[in-house]
């Protein structure tokens, strides 16, 4: 099945008890029992809910998975699987990530004895320095939160892969329409579903998806031991979001492409992060792993002065000053003060992630308004 119809039907049928083609929201805590233990496959909510099923199904097919797995948020996705490890096991993880994460890794689980090293990583080589027999995880990110790195998944998972270790790939930025870490050898696809995926800006969600059955098997144990599941209400809205997902990231691609290019020629900027940009060192590694290049798009001012990036955000009209991404309006966001903040300022430094980095989500809006908004903003 290609890709534009799973999102519409990959795990989806017309409920079996009225015909509904939309998945009903199953709005229920408990199941009943016709005897002890005899039930219909659903016993709880927090355990198994049939609208949260058929998120799940279709999630496993768009990442060319076996299982998706749903969370509360995308944190509460990753902290599942941190909880796959032990005391004394070891993580490599790229050091250009969402602010959220590097907080989930240092402020908690650094705290129950597990070690990262944050690495820049862009292909399977620079892992290679920070393993050893502790190692058990690779964690990265591609595009990478904010600066827009580009990884070589299949470069690491070929590294991964022979030293035994678990490859996860936050596929925020990317989503499946964009690229499929799974195909590339990666263990583990996570996804906040919070952004492109549900797409409008009115859910908090995350998601894994694996192929494997033994990791299968210990992710939703967590899942449904430490219980930070979504309600089925929210679940419908995701799935809801995700059958418009292919015709939203080629507005998004294209609009973000436009924007990349329009600020790269702008006599007042200065840097221009993004893939698509033919001097960014990702963009051949870029145009072969993904479909396209996305809509995210991070700049900083040519004189990189932070008075003005600041004066330039609260400028901004159409482009909502903001938290998050892959909505279908425009965000502006920065990092420093906001996403990144829970990154000590020297660690961000030290990562290229500059105070006067500005970080844009490109929307659905029509391309001359947004350029108009960036216009009069940057004065
Ligand atoms: O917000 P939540 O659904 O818990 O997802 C966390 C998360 C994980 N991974 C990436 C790449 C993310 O960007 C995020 C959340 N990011 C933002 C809120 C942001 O504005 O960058």
């Amino acid at each position: 099945m290609e890709f534009a119809t799973k999102l519409i039907h990959a795990g989806i049928e017309p409920d079996p008890t009225t015909g509904a083609v939309m998945t009903p929201i199953f709005q229920t805590s408990t199941y009943a029992q016709t005897s002890p233990g005899v039930h219909k496959g659903y016993e709880y909510s927090r355990t198994h809910n049939p609208t949260r099923t058929v998120l799940q199904n279709n999630l496993a097919a768009l990442e060319n998975g076996k299982y998706g797995i749903c969370f509360a948020t995308g944190l509460a996705a990753t902290d599942a699987v941190m909880k796959i490890l032990k005391p004394g096991d070891e993580v490599v993880a790229s050091s250009d990530l969402y602010g959220g994460t590097y907080r989930l890794f240092t402020k908690v689980f650094q705290e129950f004895g597990i070690k990262f090293h944050f690495v820049k990583i862009q292909s399977g080589e620079d892992i290679i320095p920070f393993l050893n027999s502790n190692t058990k995880l690779v964690w990265v990110e591609t595009p990478t939160n904010p600066l827009l790195q580009i990884v070589d998944i299949l470069s690491l998972s070929s590294v991964t892969n022979q030293k035994g270790l678990l490859l996860a790939v936050d596929n925020t930025f990317a989503t499946p329409f964009l690229q499929n870490p799974l195909s590339l050898g990666a263990d583990i696809v996570m996804h906040s579903l919070t952004k492109y995926m549900a797409g409008h800006s009115d859910v908090v969600m995350g998601a894994l998806i694996v192929k494997d059955d033994a990791l299968h098997q210990k992710l939703a144990f967590i899942q449904n031991a430490t219980g930070a599941t979504p309600g089925p209400m929210d679940c419908f809205l995701v799935l809801r979001g995700l059958k418009t997902l292919h015709v939203r990231m080629e507005r998004h691609c294209q609009n973000g492409r436009e924007i990349a290019d329009w600020l790269y020629r702008h006599p007042k900027v200065g840097h221009v992060y993004y893939p698509g940009l033919p001097h960014h060192v990702g963009h051949a590694l870029a145009s072969s792993q993904m479909n396209d290049f996305g809509g995210m798009v991070s700049f900083t001012l040519k004189n990189d002065d932070l008075a003005e990036a600041v004066k330039l955000m609260e400028n901004l009209k159409l482009f909502t000053l903001a938290e998050s991404l892959g909505g279908v309006e425009s965000l502006c966001t920065h990092p420093a003060s906001m996403t990144h903040a829970s990154i000590p300022k020297e660690e961000r430094e030290k990562n290229g992630l500059k105070d006067t980095l500005i970080r844009l989500s490109v929307g659905l809006e029509d391309i001359k308004d947004l350029k108009e908004d960036l216009s009069q903003a940057i004065g």
